[in-house]
């Protein structure tokens, strides 16, 4: 079936069906992420059976424009020909060693290309990894023990970092997460984004105590929330002032918002950096990284032990080599921008036609349309956004056959794979879907 339905007819998804009806005697929901779930928007997930530059095949056949992108690592798109070769040959000299291996040495070199801040770099298997590791050497360094987050942005699933998350804790509207103790969030002091005062409230009234503010530099996971003009530069000025540590977590910014990440788009320079999505073009690779004389305290060469079956494995690593050699590209950033820019204004577009009310936050090939008025500059304005409104525009969207993340509070990603195409296509399904929407008030 083309991605470009004519009618609003859902298609046929009996596989899929069949498939999540045993796969939930199996796993918890289901699943094995919880945002995957469509818990948020209603109906049940689809099983992709593969994918092909901008879009995904499910279970029964049927084809999707997709602007999830797996959360964000397919920059590139789906099955980009030279990952796979890259992975391929990798794979077929063996899955992995556990011991050292060259394409090691190459993805961390063209890290420190990439971000000159990250002077010594750990690969890991998740971004969850490498923040919780970025969190333990901050602390080591510093001999503190508080960290400063920030409602609303998601860092993975460690216990000390569950307190007042995003994405899929946001999503499924989940208290302070069961099993994790009041110890292990007791040192997690929670923040406003863009509320700068928020951050030295915090630190004024924790002196010597704080080791680290970490942050997402552009929020993904409230959806798309930029920094305000300042921000980020007042929170290094405020860390530095106060001996604290300034993590950025680029998880899904890192290589995304630009080459460099956000710390190039915004000129700021972290002490560590937490990596993930892209780095590894879709294999589990996580990194964490940044000053010398922090990461030296890492073990071996250091006290702070950290450790990875299959850290830094030859397959996951290729596809980051390849996935970060093809951004090096001239113009590929250019691209990017202009496809999402072009998302961004036919989705605003439609919206306005049907008058419904919608605010489209974009940085980079990163962007949310949010269900309210604007503007959604934190954590409060994403929270009023009509979470069921955008559950029933995701739905008519799928079965338009375009698929977006699955919760108001998730970024669409655009890839090397989308094209004018695409967008039009998009546009058009979203027009007819607001169209329906504003009709139902
Ligand atoms: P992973 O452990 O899922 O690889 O990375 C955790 C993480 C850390 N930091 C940021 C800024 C992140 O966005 C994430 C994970 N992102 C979510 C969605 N926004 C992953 C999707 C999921 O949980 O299934």
């Amino acid at each position: 079936m083309s991605a470009e339905r004519t009618g609003p007819t859902a298609p046929a998804r009996a596989e899929s069906a069949r498939l999540f009806a045993r796969a939930t005697e199996l796993l918890p929901g289901g699943v094995d992420s919880p945002v995957r779930a469509f818990r948020a928007v209603g109906g049940e997930p689809l099983f992709i059976e593969r994918g092909q530059g901008a879009r995904i095949w499910d279970a029964d056949g049927n084809v999707y424009i997709d602007w999830m992108g797996s959360w964000g690592p397919l920059i590139l798109g789906h099955a980009d020909p030279r990952v796979v070769t890259a992975v391929t040959e990798a794979v077929a000299a063996g899955t992995s060693f556990g011991a050292p291996n060259r394409r090691e040495v190459e993805l961390a070199a063209l890290v420190r290309e990439f971000m000159p801040a990250v002077e010594l770099v750990r690969f890991v298997s998740s971004g969850t990894e490498a923040a919780m590791s970025a969190l333990r050497v901050a602390r080591a360094a510093t001999g503190r023990e508080k960290v400063i987050k920030f409602r609303g942005c998601y860092h993975g699933h460690a216990d000390s970092l569950l307190a007042e998350a995003g994405s899929g804790v946001l999503t499924l509207g989940l208290p302070a997460t069961p099993g994790v103790t009041r110890g292990a969030t007791a040192d997690t002091l929670v923040a406003e984004f863009n509320d700068l005062p928020s951050v030295e409230r915090l630190l004024a009234a924790n002196p010597g105590q704080v080791a680290a503010v970490i942050v997402e530099p552009v929020v993904g996971n409230m959806g798309v929330v930029p920094p305000a003009p300042g921000f980020l530069e007042g929170l290094r000025a405020r860390t530095a002032e106060h001996g604290a540590l300034l993590i950025f977590d680029e998880v899904i910014t890192g290589f995304r918002v630009a080459r460099g990440g956000a710390q190039e788009r915004y000129g700021v320079r972290p002490d560590l950096t937490v990596l993930g999505k892209i780095i590894g073009g879709g294999m589990p690779v996580g990194a964490y990284g940044g000053r010398r004389d922090l990461m030296e305290l890492v073990a071996p060469a250091g006290p702070v032990y950290q450790a990875g079956t299959l850290s830094g494995n030859p397959a996951a690593m290729a596809a980051g080599i390849a996935t970060l050699r093809a951004l090096a590209e001239p113009g590929v950033y250019e691209r990017l921008e202009a496809v999402a820019a072009a998302l961004a204004d036919g989705l605003a577009a439609a919206a306005r036609a049907a008058g419904v009310p919608l605010v489209v936050n974009r940085v980079g090939s990163m962007l949310t349309p949010f269900f309210t008025t604007g503007p959604v500059d934190g954590y409060a304005a994403a929270m009023r956004a009509d979470t069921a409104r955008f559950a029933a525009f995701f739905r008519a969207m799928l079965d338009a056959g375009v698929y977006l993340p699955p919760s108001q509070f998730e970024a669409w990603f655009a890839s090397t794979a989308h094209g004018e195409a695409e967008v039009e296509a998009t546009v058009t399904a979203a027009r007819r879907a607001m169209t329906a929407l504003g009709a139902t008030g």
